[in-house]
């Protein structure tokens, strides 16, 4: 099998929501050295947004949705170790990272979670459906100067708000800068929120992570 194929029959598991092919598919790819981070964005991402496309227009239902996701964190868990064993480890700094309170998508988290920490810093992913106030706890424990909160539902944005005002409640608003991400997201509304930073994807929260703690990009 060719590497396109390989990619193309990543995104066509998560579409088609078979878990044990987009496993089978992912060791492959490796074993054919391909980037694993390639595989994630042309191959699983391509498919994963496939399926959101037909679950918006109506094609897809919950449960496409669901095996689809499945399919996607079973391909991920083969692959992101390859990609977190790239890199040489050294701390940047500490982030507190989820998904915020109503919200129970944690790809999109993971993976920037999984890419933070390939990059040297160290991370406390607390989960999804998460209130404010426990990323502010949990800031506050860790000793973070970060926290990132990823939100895929429009109802659910309004919650980054929360974490912006608990941490200025907390006193700790000088302190911890707040990063915020997901797919309705917009730097729009992290200037309106007063939040430090937006990121589109896993790479640029990377990017702008570094640059919230003072570290050269
Ligand atoms: Co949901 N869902 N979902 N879903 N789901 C979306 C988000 C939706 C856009 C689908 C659609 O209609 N086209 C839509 C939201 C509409 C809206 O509000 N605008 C939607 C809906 C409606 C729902 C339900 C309400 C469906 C229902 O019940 N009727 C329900 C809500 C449940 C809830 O959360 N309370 C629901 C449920 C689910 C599942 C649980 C079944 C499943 C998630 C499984 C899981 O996570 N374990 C799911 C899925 C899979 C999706 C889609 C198809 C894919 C999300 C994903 O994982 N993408 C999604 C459609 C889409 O986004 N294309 C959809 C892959 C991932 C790598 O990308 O998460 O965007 P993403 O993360 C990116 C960037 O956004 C960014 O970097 C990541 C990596 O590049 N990023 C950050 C993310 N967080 C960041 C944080 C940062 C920085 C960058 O800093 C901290």
């Amino acid at each position: 099998m060719s590497k396109e194929e390989i990619i193309t029959r990543l995104a066509q598991s998560v579409i088609d929501g078979e878990p044990e092919d987009a496993v089978e598919l992912a060791k492959q790819a490796l074993d054919e050295g391909l980037d694993p981070l390639v595989c994630i964005n042309q191959g699983l991402t391509a498919g994963i947004n496939r399926v959101g496309e037909l679950f918006a227009s109506g094609e897809y239902f919950l449960p496409d949705l669901i095996i689809g996701g499945e399919a996607m964190k079973a391909a991920l868990a083969v692959l992101e170790p390859a990609l977190a064993g790239d890199q040489e480890r050294q701390i940047l700094g500490r982030v507190v990272l989820g998904t915020v309170r109503g919200d129970l998508h944690e790809i999109g988290k993971t993976l920037v979670g999984t890419m933070l920490t390939a990059n040297g810093f160290l991370v406390t992913d607390i989960g999804i459906d998460k209130p404010a106030a426990d990323f502010v706890s949990a800031a506050r424990e860790a000793n973070a100067t970060l926290i990132g909160a990823s939100a895929l539902l429009t109802t659910t944005m309004p919650e980054q708000q929360k974490i912006v005002e608990e941490l200025k409640e907390a006193g700790l608003r000088d302190q911890v800068r707040v990063m915020i991400g997901g797919a309705p997201i917009t730097q729009g509304w992290a200037d309106k929120i007063g939040a430090d930073g937006y990121a589109e994807d896993a790479i640029s929260a990377v990017a702008l992570a570094k640059q919230l703690v003072g570290v050269p990009v």
